[in-house]
């Protein structure tokens, strides 16, 4: 296997959470201090610690093979790299905010103001769909501040809690684009570094699928494992194993997280006793 680079963030919201997926996915570094660099003691890799502004062109360029960073970034850096993943984590929007005393009455409202935002191409594309024609002022941080020192009618930004545009007397009227984390990769990665690329996608998916799913064990009377395979219809059959206690099986399945509560509500509305709901590390389907 050929080595690969990957960039992740330096320091900011993406950085933790990068790190984690790689370390999850087994990899074996050390990510402390102010270091550019770290190399992968047990897979062919390398890491770079970069601003995540900076990454798309590194990809696009090839100093990096590939890089975890926001889609939001990506798109408005608009560069030549493909989307190899969807990472699950970084997640917020881009939304357009107003001052709350102000009635935003639709899209139209936008026609002729200024909206101040670091997403001018984001934002430009979102007025040009909606045939609206406003001045865009672009800023690079900060955003929230600019409708109360006068200096735009509205902003775009991002948004996760909602906090910041509360504090500075903003409300949400339109989201216009759903970003998380993803992983990109260089649109002319030689065919060894692109096995190696599948070796860690592999990895990355084994790591986020665990997370969706419980591993769940419960002990059921052995007459209501019909009515169990009805509240379980979308997957395999469970393991079904015999208790010494006659008339009592033990049941092992997987549950998505989506619907985990529920199904355990029924299991117990049908009798299921001593539910053990463990962690999965990693699952390979
Ligand atoms: O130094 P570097 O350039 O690498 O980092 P940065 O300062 O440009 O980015 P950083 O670390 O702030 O964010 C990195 C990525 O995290 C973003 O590109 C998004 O994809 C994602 N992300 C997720 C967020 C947020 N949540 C977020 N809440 N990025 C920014 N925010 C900011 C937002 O700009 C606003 O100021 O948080 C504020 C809003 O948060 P709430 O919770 O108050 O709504
Ligand atoms: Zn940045």
């Amino acid at each position: 296997m050929e080595k690969i680079k990957i960039a992740i963030q330096k320091s900011g919201r993406l950085n933790d959470d990068s790190v984690d997926l790689l370390k999850q996915c087994g990899m074996s570094f050390s990510a402390m201090g102010n270091k550019l660099i770290a190399t992968v003691s047990n897979f062919p890799m390398e890491i770079l610690f970069l601003r995540d502004d900076d990454i798309p062109q590194y990809v696009q360029d090839g100093v990096a093979d590939i890089g975890i960073l926001g889609e939001n970034v990506l798109i408005e850096t608009e560069k030549q790299v493909e989307i190899s993943e969807r990472l699950g984590f970084g997640k917020c929007r881009l939304s357009i905010a107003v001052p709350r005393g102000i009635e935003f009455t639709g899209v139209k409202f936008l026609e002729g103001k200024k909206i101040a935002t670091s997403y001018p191409k984001l934002l430009t594309q979102y007025l040009t769909k909606h045939s609206v024609k406003a001045t865009i002022e672009e800023i690079s941080g900060s955003v929230e501040i600019a409708p109360s020192i006068g200096l735009a009618d509205a902003v775009c930004d991002i948004v996760s809690s909602g906090s910041t545009l509360l504090t500075n007397g903003l409300k949400e009227v339109e989201k216009i684009f759903d970003s998380e984390a993803v992983l990109i990769k260089g649109q002319n990665l030689s065919a060894a570094k692109l096995e190696t690329l599948e070796k860690l996608l592999f990895r990355i998916r084994a790591v986020n699928t665990a997370k969706k799913c419980k591993y769940v064990l419960l002990n059921i009377p052995t007459n209501k494992i019909d009515e169990v395979k009805t509240i379980l219809p979308g997957m395999k059959s469970p393991t079904i194993l015999p208790l010494a206690m006659p008339g009592w099986s033990s049941l092992h399945s997987v549950i998505s997280e989506d619907d985990f509560w529920s199904v355990i509500d029924q299991l117990k509305s049908i009798g299921a006793q001593g539910i053990l709901i463990v962690p999965i590390e990693k699952m390979v389907i």
